[in-house]
C-alpha cells in the first residue's frame, strides 16, 4: 500500500497548488474574497466560490484515487457534497473529467461562464505536481485497498484562508492563526474497525520563496497499521512534565469550565488558542504542543482522519472526551476510547452523523492523556 501513499501525497499536492492558485491568481481571488451585494447575492455559486474551491480539490481527489484504485470508489468521503446550483437556478454536479477542456467547460457552467476562472482551476486540476521525493520504497504496507476508506477535508480552516494573513514561521514556535492554519487533510481508515491507518496532510501555504515571493508547502505523512508505525515527523523529546507544566491547545471558542480545569495541570501560560481543528492536531504531532482539547463536538470525521493516524505513528491518538470522563480511574487508557471513522451515527441528519460529537483529546503521551482526563474529571 506504500502505492497508496505516495498517491496521496502526489494528490494532496495538487489540492495544494488549487488553494495556493486561488489565492494567486486575479480572476479566482476575486471571487474567493468578493463580498456580495445586491443580485450577486441570490446567487449561491458565486456566493460561495470558497464552497467551489473546496469541492473542486475534493472531486479531484476523489477522480485520482478512483483511476489507481477503483475498489476503492465507494468509500471516498468527503465534507463537502459535489452538487452546486447555478446563478440560472441549475443543478451541476461537480466532476473531474477525463480532458482538461472538458473539465473547464463544466467548470464555467458552475461558474456562470467565467472561462477565464475555469480554465486556471481546470489546468490545476489536470496538471501533474513536483515529485514529492518521499523514501516509501522498502516500505511494505500490508493493507488492501478493499479494505479501506478515505475522508477528505480539501481545506480546513477556510477561514484562515479567506483572511490571508501571513506569518513567516519559526521553527519549534506555534504560531495560532493565519494562513499556514489552511491545511488539506486526506486520512485513511480501515472499513472494518474504523481505525485510522494513514495519514497525509499538506500545508500549502508553509513559507515564501524570497526569490520569487510565492509560498512553498510542506506535507506530513505517517502510517500505522499493526507493528508498523512511521511518520514523517520525528516523536518529540518530552520533557519531564513535573519541571514545565502541560501545554494544551484550544478553539478561542472552548468553555470557561474546561479552561478553568485545565489551568491546574498546565503551567502558566500553558494554554494557547489557535485556529483550525486539523491545525491544532499538527501542533501536537509537531510537539508544539501536548495535547489539543476539545468539549464540543464541532469537528468532523474528515477533521480528524489524516492527523489522528500520524499521532498513532508517534504513540499518541485522538480519544473521544466525552467516553474518556465516564471510564474509571484504573490507569490504562481503554483502547475504545480512540475515535473511529467508519460508521455514522444514525440518530443524526446530514454532516452531524459524522461529528465527533463527544469531543476530543488529542495526544502524543498516555501519562500526559490521563493527567488531562484526571483534571477534567466531574467538571464539565
Ligand atoms: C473547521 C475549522 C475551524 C474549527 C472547526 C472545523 O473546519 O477547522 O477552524 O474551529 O472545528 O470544523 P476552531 O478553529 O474553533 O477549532 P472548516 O474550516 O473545514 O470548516
Ligand atoms: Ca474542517
Ligand atoms: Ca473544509
Amino acid at each position: 500500500m506504500a502505492d497508496l501513499l505516495r498517491l496521496l501525497l502526489r494528490v494532496g499536492e495538487k489540492a495544494a497548488n488549487v488553494a495556493r492558485l486561488c489565492r494567486q491568481e486575479a480572476p479566482l481571488f476575486q471571487l474567493l474574497v468578493q463580498e456580495k451585494t445586491g443580485e450577486d447575492k441570490n446567487k449561491k455559486f458565486v456566493q460561495d466560490f470558497k464552497t467551489l474551491a473546496d469541492v473542486v480539490i475534493q472531486e479531484m481527489i476523489r477522480h485520482d484515487v478512483r483511476v489507481q484504485f477503483p475498489e476503492m470508489a465507494g468509500f471516498i468521503h468527503g465534507e463537502e457534497s459535489n452538487m452546486f446550483e447555478n446563478g440560472l437556478g441549475e443543478s451541476v454536479t461537480v466532476t473531474v473529467c477525463t480532458t482538461e477542456e472538458e473539465t473547464a467547460k463544466l467548470l464555467a457552467t458552475v461558474l456562470d461562464g467565467d472561462q477565464t476562472a475555469a480554465s486556471l482551476l481546470a489546468r490545476a486540476i489536470h496538471q501533474d505536481p513536483a515529485t514529492i521525493e518521499v523514501s516509501t520504497d522498502s516500505l511494505t504496507i500490508p493493507l488492501k485497498p478493499s479494505e479501506l476508506g478515505i475522508w477528505i477535508d480539501p481545506i480546513d480552516a477556510t477561514s484562515q484562508y479567506i483572511k490571508g494573513r501571513e506569518e513567516v514561521l519559526e521553527e519549534g514556535r506555534l504560531f495560532p492563526s493565519g494562513l499556514h492554519c489552511a491545511l488539506v487533510l486526506i486520512g485513511v481508515y480501515l472499513r472494518s474497525t474504523g481505525e485510522p491507518v494513514m495519514g497525509v496532510i499538506n500545508q500549502p501555504f508553509n513559507n515564501k520563496d524570497p526569490a520569487d515571493r510565492g509560498w512553498r508547502g510542506k506535507h506530513y505523512w505517517g502510517v500505522s497499521c499493526g507493528s508498523i508505525n512511521i511518520c514523517s515527523e520525528s516523536r518529540p523529546r518530552n520533557r519531564s512534565e513535573g519541571q514545565r507544566g502541560l501545554s494544551v491547545v484550544l478553539s478561542s471558542s472552548e468553555k470557561q469550565a474546561v479552561k478553568e480545569a485545565l489551568t491546574l495541570v498546565c503551567g502558566p501560560d500553558k494554554l494557547i488558542y489557535a485556529s483550525g481543528a486539523g491545525h491544532k492536531i499538527l501542533c501536537v504531532i509537531q510537539g508544539l504542543a501536548d495535547a489539543y482539547v476539545l468539549s464540543e463536538g464541532s469537528t468532523f470525521k474528515w477533521d480528524s482522519c489524516a492527523p489522528h493516524a500520524l499521532l498513532r505513528a508517534l504513540g499518541g491518538g485522538v480519544v473521544d472526551l466525552a467516553m474518556s470522563l465516564q471510564q474509571s480511574d484504573s490507569g490504562a487508557q481503554d483502547p475504545s476510547t480512540e475515535l473511529t471513522y467508519h460508521l455514522p451515527r444514525t440518530d443524526r441528519k446530514g454532516a452531524e452523523r459524522w461529528a465527533n460529537h463527544g469531543g476530543l483529546v488529542a495526544y502524543r503521551d498516555n501519562s500526559q492523556l490521563r493527567s488531562i482526563i484526571g483534571a477534567l474529571k466531574g467538571k464539565l
